[in-house]
């Protein structure tokens, strides 16, 4: 375990030795402890391989052989056993913002409340207002807080966060007193949600900072305000942590705090290989007294380079092997929105849109657009007004007239996102498919299948002629609804054989197929879209989510078909609609 994991779990400790009514001294020995190791500087590792723990202050014997063995072990019996001990029901009140182990410890004992469910009924019955030092006022914060925990509990999307953590880095930089400052944290890595946002500033003067920070509004609450960091919760329940260092740490607090915690670990131990010990003050000889005697670094650039490595964009920071191309020739420049020359799974008022083709058109030209898909829904989604053979055929001849007619400079392609009905057929007749430029087949109904059968159902879609690309390969609703039963690895071995595009769905809920999966996928020759599923005009905006997600994926330009201008889409297209041509 790492020094941070072993103070939380000190802190736990400390938290369920107080539930349980402890020694005081007791308890306070555990969350001293787990302070001083959270602001410890000297490296853990060292201390440890040296036997030197037990002579910081602070460290009794008996914390340092729980320290040592969380460190080796990663678990401990002691920590384990005390878990086992005190009623879960119990433990989960502390969740509840606001409301700490000695109250709960006093409403367990003095009304019997061991559950969520039970204090809300107590403070519903205005049982909690009438017990000594608790009150009204008391009794109202925590019915708020029960309230607030679901939403301070959860993740946020990414592409929620961001309307927070753009403008807030913005005036960040705008300041007089910042030298640099960025995102951190998984909110930079662009993973599909975060847990809170990670800011980092270089600054002299960190007051002035920390105070512009608390100050915006949509902050409800300030959960610490500290000399280098402070966090607030806002409105919607998100929380974010500013950091503020001295300049000549920031790259190196930018990268530690920039995580993932995979990376950070690979490049602990290349740093330790080199005889450097690696940390959020700098990057020094092992020997060195403090980071005082960091080497320096003006960018991450320039840390990357002390370790011999090319610079590894942070998208790509999960430790899923960016350190070893790092070490060889780097990586080729990855994915971007500017590189989009049009988009290809869209609907309009036709199915479920809001907008109709001509709004859509001039929505897609006013982006720059070379072209853009139409795929609204097939009949079998119903509920979604999908089109029949009929209405297909007469969008069809509707968009040779516009396209025709010259009146935008964007072309429209003729689509459809046509349903993989439960056994893999196909929702509308195939000779009309056949009549498209291009057919998206995705699966809307009978999520239920195992495994084997959906898996079967979705093969049978890629090997039936009239499939351009696969929509939203999994089904999920991210921090809604989970994914189908799917084996992932078989589909995409099956999309490479006959020549599928699977598509990177770029609607900031779904963000499948997972970026987990592209570069090997991208390797092996699979080709994808990136598809805004757009609803609306406004919805093409989404590319952007979904490009983050393919950099995640380390794609590149080449990995994408509509990065291709409009001669190459249609030769691509016309592989398998041999009535296509420039
Ligand atoms: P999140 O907020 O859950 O979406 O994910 P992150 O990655 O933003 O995590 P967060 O906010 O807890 O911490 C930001 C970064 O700081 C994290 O990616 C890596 C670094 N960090 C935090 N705690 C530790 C730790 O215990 N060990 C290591 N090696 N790095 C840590
Ligand atoms: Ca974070
Ligand atoms: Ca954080
Ligand atoms: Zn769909």
């Amino acid at each position: 375990m790492t020094k941070r994991e072993i103070a939380d779990v000190l802190n736990d400790i400390s938290t369920l030795l107080e539930l349980r009514g402890e020694n005081p001294f007791k308890i306070r020995a555990y969350s001293n402890g787990a302070r001083k190791l959270e602001t410890l500087e000297e490296d853990l590792d060292e201390l440890i391989a040296e036997g030197k723990l037990a002579d910081i202050q602070g460290f009794g014997k008996a914390l340092v052989e729980k320290i040592k063995m969380l460190h080796t072990d990663g678990k401990l019996e002691f920590y384990e056993n005390l878990k086992a001990s005190v009623d879960p029901g119990i433990v989960s009140m502390l969740e509840i913002p606001g409301l700490g182990a000695k109250k709960i410890k006093v409403l367990n004992e003095s009304i019997g409340v061991s559950s969520i469910e039970e204090l809300q009924k107590a403070c519903d019955d205005n049982r909690v207002a009438e017990l000594k030092g608790f009150g009204k006022k008391s009794q109202d914060k925590i019915v708020e807080g029960i309230k607030n925990r679901e939403a301070y509990g959860k993740r946020h999307l990414w592409w929620r966060a961001r309307e927070i953590a753009e403008p807030i880095l913005a005036g960040l930089l705008a300041l007089e007193d910042v030298e640099k400052a960025s995102h951190a944290g998984s909110f930079r890595r662009r993973r599909e949600h975060v847990g809170d946002l990670d800011f980092i500033v270089a600054s002299s003067k960190p007051g002035p900072v920390m105070d512009w920070f608390v100050s915006q509004s949509h902050v409800k609450e300030v959960t610490a305000k500290g000399e280098t960091k402070t966090s607030v919760r806002f409105e919607s329940g998100l929380q974010a942590d500013l950091r503020v260092v001295p300049a000549k740490q920031y790259c190196f607090a930018l990268h530690h705090f920039t995580g993932s915690k995979d990376h950070n670990v690979q490049m602990r131990q290349r740093a330790l290989a080199r005889g450097l010990s690696l940390s959020e003050w700098g990057l020094k000889p092992v020997e060195a007294e403090s980071f005082e005697d960091s080497l320096e670094a003006e960018s991450e650039s320039d840390l990357f380079r002390l370790l011999d490595l090319k610079f590894v964009p942070a998208e790509l920071r999960e430790g899923l092997g960016e350190i070893e191309t790092a070490e060889g020739k780097g990586f080729p420049p990855l994915l971007e929105v500017d590189h989009l020359c049009g988009v290809f799974h869209n609907h309009t008022t036709a199915s479920d849109g809001s907008a109709t083709l001509e709004e859509m058109t001039a929505a897609a030209q006013d982006l720059g657009w070379e072209y853009w898909g139409v795929a609204d829904h097939s009949k079998a989604s119903f509920q979604a007004n999908g089109l029949d053979e009929e209405r297909l055929l007469n969008q069809i001849s509707r968009i040779k007239d516009l396209n025709a007619s010259n009146k935008f400079s964007t072309h429209v392609f003729s689509g459809n996102e046509c349903d993989i009905l439960p056994d893999g057929s196909l929702d509308l007749d195939s000779e009309v498919l056949m009549k498209l430029d291009y057919v998206v087949t995705s699966v809307h109904s009978s999520f239920s299948q195992s495994e084997a059968e959906m898996t079967a159902r979705i093969i049978k879609a890629i090997e039936n002629p009239a499939t351009t690309m696969l929509g939203h390969l999994s089904g999920r609703l991210l921090l809604k609804r989970e994914a189908y039963k799917l084996d992932t690895q078989k589909v995409i071995d099956a999309a490479i054989a006959n020549g599928v595009v699977i598509e990177l769905n770029a609607n900031p809920y779904r963000l499948d197929m997972d970026w987990r999966f592209w570069r090997k996928a991208a390797e092996k020759g699979l080709l994808t879209s990136i598809n805004p599923d757009a609803h609306s005009t406004d919805h093409f905006a989404f590319v952007e989510s979904g490009v983050n997600v393919g950099r995640k994926g380390w794609l590149t330009e080449d990995n994408v078909i509509n990065t291709k201008p409009l001669t190459e889409v249609v030769k691509i297209l016309a592989g398998k609609r041999p009535h296509l041509t420039c």
